[in-house]
Formats: structure tokens, C-alpha cells, sequence
């Protein structure tokens, strides 16, 4: 640390000029993070001091955090329901194991080896939950279109599974898992269902409004125990800001969790009140209506990136079911590494080798995809002729 502390201007300056070396929104095709909205940002900057850890000091914040929950609770069909706002989606599957664990435990079926079901296309972030834990998963197939399927996972249910993951939109392929199949293969057994919505929970419920034909995924399937949600993603909130929410209160209690922590409820003991504070003035500004439209217009943008996609040669690895597209290009490591190396970030899949992913959220707009499409184009053609040239 300097001894001596550089004048505001100078450390402003610095700060600006890391700033700029970020790639701008408008170049970013890999991310289902996107711009926060700008009230979202002012409601955060307003919050900037807030620690939803103490809420003896932080009354008014801690208001608005259940007032968040509450708002996603009945978004996602159950106001009677529980939760929390954490990190992120990582966080909040981690409290769903958790509670699921002691579900087990209360119910005195927890085995020595507890074990939980998911689908190969499940997030990386359960990998680093059962290593923590000590969970061993299980594995099953998915099937022609990526997705769960309903008759391996119920093969899979044995006296040691404490919970059943299925995911509701995929960040890698955009999948959508048939959450009320999985449900009702799941009913007879009782086990618990935790679903990923980290990045489909802001998309699936606006979408079906449009008449898109995706699977119900929320607690209005009555085997379904717990849902991941994020407003960092989707939501149009700041990062850090997740949601576990429980179907029961029960479930919620803090002791569930942590003995000796009456007063948290999350794995996080400081944590900020600017997340739920942003996420608040996204949901009430936006409402049913604005998200709708934000969804609207993702779908018809991604729409329109198939269709340029398609004159420009390219033929799609799956049928978009959300608004993540998964274009066939040859050797796309290679063709990401330089678009990289010209400031355009898209990502390819760890399913196929031949498959550039672009995540068409709220700032991949017409003008991007027009800007966008030459690029790629140009940049495959030069890696073509470079492994030709081989
Ligand atoms: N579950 C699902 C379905 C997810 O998509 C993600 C994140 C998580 C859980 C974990 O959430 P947190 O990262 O909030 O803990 N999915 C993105 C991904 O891994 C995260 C991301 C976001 C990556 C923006 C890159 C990026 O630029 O692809």
C-alpha cells in the first residue's frame, strides 16, 4: 500500500482506464449476464453501504429483501413459500442441497452415502456443492433433445438420494428440462426436487405469457421443493444478487442449515443490501409487463440471429428453446480464440467441438448481430485456411 494516498482525480482515472480495458456490452455474445438496468444501478449506488448481515441496523433494506422474496415467490406460483437473497446461483443450489440433506435427516432417511440425481447437462456449480459436501452424484443420461429424462432418473432413485436436480434453462445450450415429467415420475417417491432456474427463471414464466411452448418448472408442480432463481442474470439486476426460495417455511428455517446461526440464512454473513435493493427496483419498475417485453424481444432477436446465422451458412446444432443459439462452426475453439483477439467474446460448448454459443441477451441487439455476423464469417474463413494450410 502507498505510504502516502493518490489525489480522488488519479484514482478516478485509474479506475476509468480498467474500466475501459472491459469488452462493452455490445461485443459480449457469451454472457446471460447483460447492462444493468440504470435504475438498478442507482438503486445499488443509493445502497452501497448497506450489509443485510446486521439487520438490527438495517431495517428498511431487510424490508426490501422479503419484499423481493415475496415478489419472486409469487412469480414462480407459491406466496406462502420462503427464501433468501444470496451471491448468486452457485450460492443458492448449494442451500438447496443443504436443506434438502436435512429433509433427509429430519425424515431419518439420510444414509451414510447421500447421493444426488442429475442430468449430464447439469451447472459445473453442483460439481464444486458435492465435492464440498461429500455427495456423491449420480449421473444420468439426457436424452435426443439434452434433456433429463424423466424414466433414467427415476431408475436412478435409490434409499441414498437425498434430492433430484433438474435444470430450467441450461447457460451452456439454453435446455429446458421437462420439469413437471421429471415431477410426476419423482411423486411416488417423495424425493426432494430442486430446480435450476438460475438462468431460466427470469425467461420461462414471461415467455409461456407469449405463447412459447415451455414446460410449467415452478411450484405449481407440487413435487418441486426448491428453485434457484437469478436477478443478476436474467433479472436485469447487479451482480451479486441470487435467490434460493423454498416451497415450505420449514424448510427455510435457518437452524435447517447453520446451528449456530439463528439470524442467517444464507452461507454468506455479510452481505449486500444493494443486490436486493437493485433487484427490487427492477421488479417493481419493469413488472410483468416490461419483463414480457424484455423477453419478447430477446426471442425475436434471437430469431433473427438464426435467420443471418442460416444466409450466412451456418446450420444450428439444436433448435433454440430459449435464447441461447449453438451455431455448427468447424474448428470453433480456434475461430473463438480470434474473435477473441478482436474483442468479440463468444464461447463454445463442452458438448461439441464444432459449436460457437452465443447468448442472445438484452444488449445483443439487431445492430450487434448485423455488426457481428461478417466477423465470424471472415474469422472462420481464416481459420479454415489456416488448418488447410496445416
Ligand atoms: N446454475 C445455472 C443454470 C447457471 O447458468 C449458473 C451460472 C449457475 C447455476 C451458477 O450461478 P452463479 O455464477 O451466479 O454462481 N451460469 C453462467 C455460466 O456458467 C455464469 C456466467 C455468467 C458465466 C456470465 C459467464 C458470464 O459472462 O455460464
Amino acid at each position: 500500500m502507498r505510504l502516502t494516498g493518490l489525489p480522488e482525480t488519479a484514482v478516478r482515472e485509474d479506475i476509468a482506464a480498467a474500466l475501459a480495458e472491459d469488452i462493452p456490452w455490445p461485443r459480449v455474445l457469451n454472457s446471460i449476464c447483460t447492462a444493468p438496468h440504470p435504475l438498478a444501478v442507482e438503486a445499488a449506488h443509493a445502497a452501497a453501504h448497506t450489509n443485510l448481515g446486521d439487520v438490527r441496523i438495517f431495517r428498511g433494506t431487510k424490508r426490501i429483501e422479503r419484499k423481493v422474496v415475496a415478489l419472486l415467490l409469487e412469480l414462480l406460483g407459491r406466496p406462502q413459500g420462503a427464501g433468501s437473497l444470496v451471491s448468486g446461483g452457485t450460492e443458492a443450489n448449494l442451500l438447496a442441497v443443504l436443506a434438502a440433506r436435512q429433509d433427509a435427516r429430519a425424515a431419518g432417511r439420510l444414509t451414510e452415502h447421500p447421493e444426488v440425481v442429475v442430468g449430464s447437462t447439469v451447472h459445473f456449480s453442483f460439481d464444486k456443492i458435492f465435492s464440498a459436501l461429500g455427495i456423491t452424484p449420480v449421473r444420468v443420461p439426457v436424452d435426443d433433445g439434452l434433456r433429463l429424462a424423466p424414466e433414467s432418473v427415476e431408475k436412478a432413485v435409490s434409499e441414498h438420494t437425498i434430492a433430484v436436480v433438474a435444470t430450467a434453462g441450461s447457460s451452456e445450450l439454453g435446455v429446458v428440462d421437462r420439469v413437471d415429467a421429471i415431477a410426476a415420475v419423482l411423486e411416488p417417491h417423495g424425493v426432494w426436487l430442486h430446480v435450476d432456474a438460475a438462468t431460466g427463471g427470469f425467461i420461462i414464466p414471461f415467455a409461456r405469457e407469449l405463447g412459447l411452448p415451455l414446460p410449467q418448472f415452478d411450484f405449481s408442480l407440487d413435487g418441486v421443493r426448491s428453485i434457484t432463481i437469478d436477478p443478476h442474470k436474467y433479472g436485469l439486476a447487479n451482480v451479486p444478487a441470487g435467490a434460493i426460495l423454498f416451497r415450505a417455511q420449514e424448510a427455510y428455517q435457518a437452524d435447517s442449515f447453520f446451528l449456530d446461526t439463528p439470524a442467517h440464512t444464507t452461507l454468506l454473513g455479510t452481505r449486500p443490501g444493494s443486490a436486493a435493493m437493485a433487484t427490487y427496483a427492477v421488479l417493481e419498475h419493469l413488472g410483468r409487463e416490461g419483463f414480457v417485453d424484455v423477453t419478447r424481444t430477446n426471442f425475436e432477436n434471437t430469431r433473427y440471429l438464426t435467420g443471418r446465422l442460416a444466409e450466412a451458412g451456418y446450420g444450428l446444432l439444436i433448435e433454440p428453446e430459449l435464447n441461447i443459439v449453438v451455431a455448427r462452426v468447424p474448428h470453433a475453439a480456434e475461430v473463438s480464440r480470434l474473435l477473441g483477439t478482436r474483442d468479440w467474446i463468444v464461447s463454445t460448448s463442452r458438448r461439441f467441438d464444432d459449436a460457437v454459443r452465443i447468448v442472445v441477451a438484452r444488449h445483443v441487439t439487431r445492430d450487434v448481430i448485423d455488426e457481428f455476423i461478417p466477423v465470424l464469417v471472415r474469422a472462420d474463413q481464416e481459420i479454415r485456411a489456416e488448418v488447410a494450410a496445416r
